[in-house]
């Protein structure tokens, strides 16, 4: 985003907002004028985020949270990641926002505004989990080049919004279709408007499923910015490069969406594994669909230091693309043996899922905490870094934690 643009279209209690304080002079202050205060990028006031968040690129935007800032069973926006491949949209007016439905299997194309959605479809709220398929890049050796996520680009958040199902029923879906493909108002990084920065989709069966919304509110509130608003597609459990931002686009498709993003090595992983470094021909690479069995310890943070004789709950969250999950164990004894941990059901489908269990640490010393989940069909994560692609995706590997007991 161009910062001076996006600043100078606030009013002064907005800039003030900003700031964090009122401008004291602000009165005097000349008009289309931005305080220097605001003029050093300063990614976390502007995105309300909290100061612990990573920021790995400022040219597009990308943020990551740290372990134990998802300790929440709803990701605040303050701890969600944000990952962008263009130039976040300006002067944006939710008033005069519009989603086309197009493409070769609409049999009727049609434009709605955000008004239309809210008032002639039913709204439902679902928390669902979103991941970046890139999550864990930052393992894989020989390296990847893109982003390097830790394990902080995931989030599930409570999203409301009407099924997209129900408007691409309104539109009329050809017996013929076979895919959807999204398009959005952010601009490529060069400005050039006729490239997109990122168009992807889902199988038509995806895009039908009760859970995958056209949303414009995130956690009860307006969709922050970064996070799409005023409109968004979320379609949990996949890739979150599926689920996009700024939403102006539906095309209902005859054949898989050939948008920016969907061929190549983006979001693709080799049907079959391959060595590490291995070179890859574009016809043996699959598109990533449901994300891998996964799970994170949210508390305590890694590193933390215990008095001899206190019990520790160990806690976090554990999910499983579009499978629930269906146990996660605990080692404190480098993998040699496992406990079970409580684990509660998702709220609703597509929804990550808590875990917890109470430790006793036998002497003083240094320990580590591995988690390890288990989906439905009996799939378990990795210890190591599960097979190596070109991109770096889908590293559901074990998450582990250090413990001190003094
Ligand atoms: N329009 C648009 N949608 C997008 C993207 C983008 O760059 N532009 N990035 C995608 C990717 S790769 C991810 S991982 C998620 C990130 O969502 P978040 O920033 O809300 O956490 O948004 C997806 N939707
Ligand atoms: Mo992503």
């Amino acid at each position: 985003m161009e910062r001076r643009n996006f600043i100078s279209n606030f009013s002064l209690a907005g800039l003030s907002a900003l700031l964090g304080t009122e401008i004291v002079f602000g009165g005097r202050m000349p008009g289309g004028y931005v305080p220097l205060g605001l003029q050093d990028p300063d990614p976390f006031t502007l995105f309300k985020k909290d100061s612990g968040m990573v920021v790995l690129n400022n040219k597009p935007w990308n943020m990551e949270a740290r372990a134990h800032l998802l300790d929440d069973k709803v990701t605040p926006n303050k701890y969600m990641f944000i990952r962008n491949n263009g130039l976040i949209p300006e002067n944006i007016d939710a008033a005069a926002w519009t989603l086309k439905v197009s493409g070769e299997s609409a049999l009727k194309p049609r434009t709605y505004t955000l008004q239309d959605l809210q008032r002639r479809f039913a709204t439902h709220t679902y928390q669902l989990t979103l991941e970046c398929g890139g999550n864990g890049r930052s393992e894989f050796d020989p390296p990847a080049s893109g982003n390097q996520w830790t394990v902080g680009a995931v989030s599930c958040a409570e999203w409301t919004g009407v099924r997209l199902r129900d408007v691409l029923e309104d539109a009329g879906i050809r017996d013929n279709a076979v895919y959807i493909g999204y398009h959005a108002a952010d601009l490529h990084l060069s400005r050039d408007p006729g490239k997109e920065p990122i168009s992807r989709g889902v199988p038509i069966q995806k895009a039908l499923q009760d859970e995958t919304l056209l949303a414009f509110k995130m956690n009860g509130a307006e969709i922050p910015l970064a996070h799409g608003y005023p409109l968004r597609l979320v379609a949990g459990g996949w890739p979150a490069s599926v689920s996009g931002k700024w939403l102006r686009e539906i095309s209902i498709r005859d054949r898989v969406h050939d948008g920016e993003k969907m061929g190549g090595s983006s979001y693709r992983v080799p049907c079959e594994p391959v060595a590490p470094g291995s070179e890859v021909k574009e016809a043996d690479m699959c598109i990533i669909e449901s994300m891998p069995v996964k799970s994170l310890i949210t508390y305590p943070r890694t590193g933390v230091v215990l008095d001899k004789g206190q019990g520790l709950e160990v806690r976090g969250h554990a999910w499983a693309g579009e499978k629930e999950v269906a146990a996660v164990h605990y080692s404190m004894d480098f993998g040699a043996s496992w406990n079970a941990c409580r684990l509660e059901k998702p709220v609703n489908r597509l929804a990550w899922q808590h875990f917890s269990a109470r430790l006793r640490f036998p002497a003083r010393g240094y320990y580590e905490v591995w988690a390890r989940a288990t989906d439905s069909s009996g799939i378990s994560q990795p210890m190591v870094l599960p097979g190596w692609n070109p991109k770096g995706y889908l590293n559901n590997a074990c998450h582990r934690i250090a413990i001190k007991v003094a």
